[in-house]
């Protein structure tokens, strides 16, 4: 990770005003960023340097700032280890009641109908396009006990059940040399994903909620688990799923959270 490093002699000093601003934007950097800074991996000098900013705007910063944050996904890409498996848990650990947690309240969680639901599959993909609920409960099915980490601050261990995402992307004929997959929700919700991620064991197209049906404030009729992933990258309710070239973004994405979001 040296090599992300500015050798002692680059770095410069600044004055007060551009430490301030250089304040203000370690604020608004979200976690993740925040921990590979706190990791060493580059200081927020060397990446002004880095990006050819000069420190004297507040253009100019949110500009670094936009750069950093793409930066910050090659990054968290270049480190992730897709045959690295995040840690699972005993049944007796597992967080009693979950949290609900959406970009609404609980009382506005959508109905979705599980008879008129059809997953749908977009973009570069060339096997089935339309699935019933009764199709993906009929595929291999798999449990697993991990912790959510939300990036506001809360983490809970749940248990989830479903079809490895791997399994169903290569049933649906999925391009997996394509670099995202984006995950389109009942509730208008969107993010998405790298491939690596998408392609990774523990991720899960989850069906249940601790041995049960996956109520509605969990994501009933389907959630996307992936437990190399903050909350946020975790969608809920998820009516139609598209393999792209093109750069999806997302609901909180695109406001500023880091797109990567490894947890
Ligand atoms: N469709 C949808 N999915 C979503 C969200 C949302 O608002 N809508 N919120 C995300 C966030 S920020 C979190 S922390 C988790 C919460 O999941 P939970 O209610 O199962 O705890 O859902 C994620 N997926
Ligand atoms: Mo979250």
């Amino acid at each position: 990770m040296t090599m992300f490093k500015p050798s002692r002699k680059a770095v410069k000093t600044f004055t007060p005003h551009e430490a301030s601003i250089i304040r203000d934007a370690q604020r608004e950097l979200k976690d993740p960023a925040r921990r590979l800074l706190g990791k060493r991996i580059l200081s927020i000098g060397g990446l002004a340097m880095l990006s050819g900013c000069d420190l004297k705007t507040d253009g100019s910063i949110n500009s670094m700032l936009r750069k950093m944050s793409f930066f910050n996904d090659d990054v968290q890409a270049l480190l992730f280890d897709p045959n690295k498996l995040a840690p699972t848990y005993p049944e007796s650990m597992i967080t009693r009641p979950f949290p609900f947690n959406a970009f609404y309240d609980i009382d506005d969680v959508p109905e979705v109908d599980a008879a008129a639901y059809r997953l749908q599959v977009g973009g570069l993909a060339n096997g089935k396009r339309t699935w019933t609920l009764d199709e993906l409960h009929a595929l291999p099915q798999e449990d697993q006990i991990t912790r959510h980490i939300c990036i506001e601050g809360w983490s809970a261990i749940g248990r989830w059940g479903g079809v490895r995402f791997a399994s169903f992307l290569k049933r649906a004929g999925a391009d997996t040399t394509a670099k995202y997959v984006s995950l389109h929700c009942a509730d208008n919700y969107w993010t998405s994903i790298d491939m690596p991620t998408a392609l990774h064991a523990q991720t899960l197209l989850t069906l249940t909620y601790d041995g049960q049906v996956l109520p509605p404030k969990y994501g009933f009729p389907m959630k996307l688990r992936m437990p190399t992933k903050l909350g946020y990258k975790n969608p809920k309710h998820i009516v139609a799923i598209s393999v792209t070239n093109d750069y999806p973004g997302g609901y909180w994405e695109n406001q500023g959270y880091n797109w990567f979001g490894g947890s």
